[in-house]
């Protein structure tokens, strides 16, 4: 995806971000997601940058390797953070790979909305000289080999 991918990414967030500060003065109600009850889950949207690792194939998802996501909530609507780390994504209907290969830097935009999880939603890729930041990479899972 190119400078046409990326504009439009842009004005996704910039939109998404309009919305983000409305929902904050809880003066739209539209979406029928009430912020203030604790029991439904937190629908939240995350702007994230990381490295393409592996593209969907076979029933596998998209693997990326993600920035830490300080800012992201639990589902109770804790901020917990993520931190840096390869995981999947599974991709939204309206999210395209086109142009997209793996080793390129990317940024994209997450929705989580665990029913069930979360999902890509839009992606771009990013100039090749961007420079990422995995220093927050949560670290490796430790597996005794003896059991
Ligand atoms: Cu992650």
């Amino acid at each position: 995806m190119g400078v046409a991918g990326s504009t439009r990414l842009l004005a996704a967030m910039l939109v998404l971000l309009l919305v983000g500060c409305s929902e904050r003065d809880g003066t739209d109600a539209s979406n029928g997601n009430d912020p203030y009850d604790e029991d439904a889950p937190l629908e939240m949207t995350y702007y994230v940058r990381g490295i393409v690792i592996e593209l969907p194939s076979e029933g596998r998802d998209l693997v990326i390797r993600h920035e830490s996501i300080p800012e992201f909530m639990s589902i109770k609507g804790e901020i917990v953070g993520m931190s840096s780390m390869q995981m999947s994504f599974p991709l939204g209907a309206e999210a395209s790979l086109e142009g997209i290969a793996v080793g390129d830097k990317v940024q994209f935009v997450l929705e989580v909305d665990w029913d069930p999880s979360y999902s890509i939603v839009e992606i771009a890729t990013l100039a090749p000289e961007t420079e990422l930041d995995f220093s927050k990479d949560r670290p490796m899972l430790q597996v005794d080999p003896g059991g």
